[in-house]
């Protein structure tokens, strides 16, 4: 006998009063799938009004990542379609079509996510990137190890860093978000992690079972408030100091370099920089140049603009530059560079810094009238 069905891309289970939740695309890094959103979003609402269920547990299968992003490669495929057949336009495509579904649904999981009463706690043993930031980052506990990998790269393939990137790298101290965004600079291991607010606890990769079991057989209350602690509880049973952050001793260069309301501005600082800081800064100026030219002032744009905004509002924002994002160019040119041919040398378009005007980045921001992200149901 040969089992010729396919492997599920999620599997949504229960352990008693927790219900766990599985990414399973190991081979793809667990990359999210459109379907394996849709999966979800209705299991976790359904979990949400269920009594018997306590708390919910993410991770990833295979022993690499939590979840490498968006699977990107699909929506390039899909959006290819419409370049071909003159250009993608967020106001006349199909409502069904994969560069709207796709963020639209996604954006609206990530909300769902953040207003979920229930303690749901993400286990980041491994690759945590792009849109696996955005199911764990607006969860209520994250827990990174040893071999947490935690980056938001998106300037790297044309994007921006979407899935609520707005609140929680506005969140984390000083400039530091600043310099993530634009750069895609990756935290290893916990200790960073936790001072960027990224994680809320750091235990060690052998421990993720034991706390899993742990949250299994807890104590839960039934009440939101008192539950969160029940959670922090039985994490922090396994918790592990990862010591001093690495990164928190970078912060006066990142913070007096990264604060410009300008890119040039902030390439200058890095340019000035002398004494200790300057190799770190020198790196980050050489990173930053290889990043699109328009995704990297849309980033600047994006962290500044949506400071103070609520989280509907800066995920309502992310989802019109995503939407103009699918409009461009250098989204297609940046997955084909970094995850098609893999030449790694995308020709973006505007190639320099100067020649992305205010007035392009502005375009950006505007309302898309009926196609803007909603909330109802
Ligand atoms: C920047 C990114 C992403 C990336 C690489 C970057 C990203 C993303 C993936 C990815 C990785 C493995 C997969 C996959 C996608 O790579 O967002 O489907 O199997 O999702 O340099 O932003």
């Amino acid at each position: 006998m040969t089992d010729t069905a396919p492997a599920p891309e999620i599997l949504l289970e229960r352990r008693g009063p927790l219900a766990v939740v599985i990414l399973n695309r190991p081979k793809a890094l667990n990359a999210l799938t459109l379907g394996m959103i849709r999966a979800l979003a209705p299991q976790l609402a359904q979990w949400e009004r269920d009594p018997a269920v306590k708390a919910v547990v993410m991770r990833g299968s295979g022993d690499k990542a939590f979840c490498a992003g968006g699977d990107v490669r699909a929506i390039w495929e899909a959006g290819r379609g419409f370049q071909q057949a003159g250009g993608y336009d967020p106001a006349t495509a199909p409502d069904d079509c994969l560069p709207r579904r796709f963020f639209f649904e996604e954006y609206r999981l990530n909300r769902q996510i953040k207003l979920c009463a229930k303690p749901i706690v993400s286990l980041l043993d491994g690759v945590t990137m792009g849109g696996g930031c955005g199911l764990s980052m607006h969860g209520s506990h994250r827990v990174a190890t040893e071999r947490t990998l935690i980056a938001m790269p998106e300037t790297a393939i044309g994007l921006f860093p979407d899935v609520g990137g707005s609140v929680f790298l506005n969140a984390c101290p000083g400039e530091v978000g600043t310099y993530l965004a634009l750069t895609g600079d990756r935290l290893k291991g916990g200790a960073d992690a936790l001072w960027c607010k990224l994680a809320t606890h750091a235990a060690p990769s052998a421990a993720m079972a034991a706390i899993e079991e742990r949250l299994a057989g807890a104590a839960w209350t039934g009440d939101p408030a008192r539950d969160r602690a029940v959670a922090d509880a039985a994490i922090a049973a396994h918790a592990a100091d990862p010591g001093p952050s690495p990164l928190s001793q970078q912060s006066a260069w990142i913070d007096r370099c990264f604060a410009p309301a300008r890119v040039e501005d902030i390439l200058a600082a890095l340019a000035r920089e002398s004494g200790a800081a300057a190799e770190r800064a020198a790196a980050a100026r050489k990173t930053i140049e290889t990043r699109s030219p328009t995704s990297l002032k849309l980033t600047l744009a994006q962290l500044r603009r949506t400071r103070g905004l609520g989280f509907d509002q800066a995920m309502a924002t992310e989802f019109r530059l995503v939407q103009r994002c699918m409009a461009g160019h250098d989204f297609f040119e940046g997955i084909r560079a970094v995850l098609v041919d893999k030449d790694q040398a995308p020709r973006w378009r505007p190639d320099r810094l100067d020649a992305v005007t205010d007035a392009m980045i502005d375009a950006y921001f505007a309302p898309l009238g009926p196609r803007e992200l909603t909330f109802a149901d």
